[in-house]
């Protein structure tokens, strides 16, 4: 690794450079892109990322669950180099390529079930969402999409729709694609009653009866843990409840793996973890370490149901990022970092539990492999306390440790470390986090 692994920091954070090149992003990119902590990046690979004044934080966001093999992973490098000297571009709708085919194949065969599959490949999370709907409605017949409380899909008018949030996702930005419909999810942490899964899932159910008519649901989107919603885990159960149901009832299950796919939760995909297999499943952010491609992989008899160019788009599935994608696949398999991911979660979750039992601020400590977060309350209540994240966030970032929050009341820090994360640096960023509730 040619980035030192270490954590090395030479001025405050952001330092005076970051600073300059702060004021210039503020004078020429709109407010509405956000920034969680601005460090202006110059380098990064392993668990480190390195900013313009020479610092080198602890990264524990991957760039939001993308970099899951790191950021400039030598097998994704090498194949992405050899392939930018070849072709860049030809559009695989005009004249196709080899490796789009092999990225293809590879998921039909890795992503959950041994039924027949098809793949097609596209540029962004929200992209692959929307094209899951496309190829359900077109291939039921049927137009109302069902989606959960806590979810978050993207930000096109579609995939904004099926997001739950409405600051910042939602404010401003409607009307909203029509028949969509929302039900609740098996939060077990903030569920009032003793069975979240069954519970969550019967009033779903009768929503679903009730509202729509099970019969008028072309799919029902759900992510296996919900990310930005707050790594929220629904209760076990719920999820082979609600595949079943759609089974049952001729409704597409579409589970959107864009954030827990590729290795993050300690499985290949986390529907793995309940035996889950969906009809259509929408991969993207860890498929490629970075480049931009989303997979759509679904029944072959789904799939293949849509008309001769109904689907497709100029970019999708370019060639460097399809390189990029069997890259991150090799590194991957021939690196285990499943069984890293895994790793990282034995580390994190006994540290953050001994955390909760000192610090009453912490509520909840949940999550699986390298998808791990703690949700903050006021002490001795489930209240959500942004607050208190807000200011422990502050503390971990001034001390070189980047981390994220989510949350639908911002009230969750979320640890995302790239899978290759070295443990001594796993190790020191969790004691960053001790100190910062210290
Ligand atoms: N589905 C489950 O997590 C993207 C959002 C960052 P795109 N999550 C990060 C932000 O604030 O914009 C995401 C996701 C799930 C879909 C998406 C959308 O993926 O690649 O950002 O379009």
């Amino acid at each position: 690794m040619s980035i030192p692994q270490e954590r090395h920091l030479v001025t405050a954070i952001p330092g005076p450079k970051s600073q300059e090149l702060l004021a210039r992003k503020q004078a020429a990119v709109p407010t509405g892109i956000g920034t969680t902590l601005p460090v202006f990046v110059t380098r990064a690979g392993g668990g480190v990322v390195e900013d313009a004044d020479g610092n080198r934080l602890i990264d524990f966001g991957s760039g939001i669950a993308v970099t899951n093999v790191g950021n400039a992973a030598p097998r994704v490098v090498e194949r992405v180099q050899k392939q930018v000297a070849e072709f860049t571009h030809t559009c695989f709708m005009v004249t196709p390529y080899e490796s789009y085919v092999e990225v293809c194949e590879k998921l039909n065969e890795l992503t959950p079930g041994d039924h027949d599959k098809r793949t097609f490949l596209v540029n962004s999370g929200a992209e692959a969402v929307e094209n899951a709907v496309k190829v359900a409605r077109h291939a039921t017949g049927r137009q109302a999409v069902v989606v959960f409380d806590h979810g978050y899909h993207g930000r096109t008018l579609l995939t904004m729709t099926l997001t739950a949030k409405n600051m910042p996702y939602k404010q401003g930005f409607g009307p909203f694609a029509p028949e969509v419909y929302r039900v609740p999810l098996a939060y077990a942490y903030r569920w009032n009653g003793d069975n979240a899964a069954e519970e969550a899932f019967a009033q779903a159910v009768d929503m679903i009866e009730k509202q729509i008519g099970a019969q008028n649901v072309a799919a029902v989107v759900i992510e296996p843990i919900a990310g930005e919603g707050g790594f929220i885990e629904p209760a076990k159960g719920f999820l082979p409840k609600v595949a079943e149901y759609c089974r049952a009832n001729g409704i597409v299950f579409v589970a959107d793996e864009v954030q827990t796919g590729f290795a993050r939760t300690g499985d290949l995909f986390a529907c793995e973890d309940e035996g889950v297999v969906p009809d259509i499943i929408c991969t993207a952010k860890g498929i490629a370490g970075g480049l931009p491609l989303a997979a759509v992989t679904g029944r072959a008899e789904l799939m293949d149901k849509v008309h001769a160019g109904g689907l497709g788009g100029t970019y999708g599935g370019n060639p460097l990022a399809c390189e990029a994608a069997l890259g991150v696949l090799e590194t991957i398999e021939q690196d285990d970092l499943v069984g890293k991911a895994r790793r990282i979660g034995e580390i994190m979750l006994p540290r953050l539990k001994a955390l909760q039992e000192r610090f009453p601020v912490i509520g909840d400590v949940r999550g699986r492999g390298a998808m791990i977060a703690i949700e903050l309350v006021e002490p001795g209540t489930k209240n959500p306390n942004p607050a208190a994240v807000a200011e422990v966030v502050k503390r971990c970032h001034a001390e070189g440790l980047l981390v994220l929050t989510a949350g639908t009341y911002g009230n969750v820090l979320r640890f995302l470390p790239p899978l290759v994360m070295p443990e001594h640096l796993l190790e020191e960023g969790l004691s960053i986090l001790e100190k910062a509730f210290s």
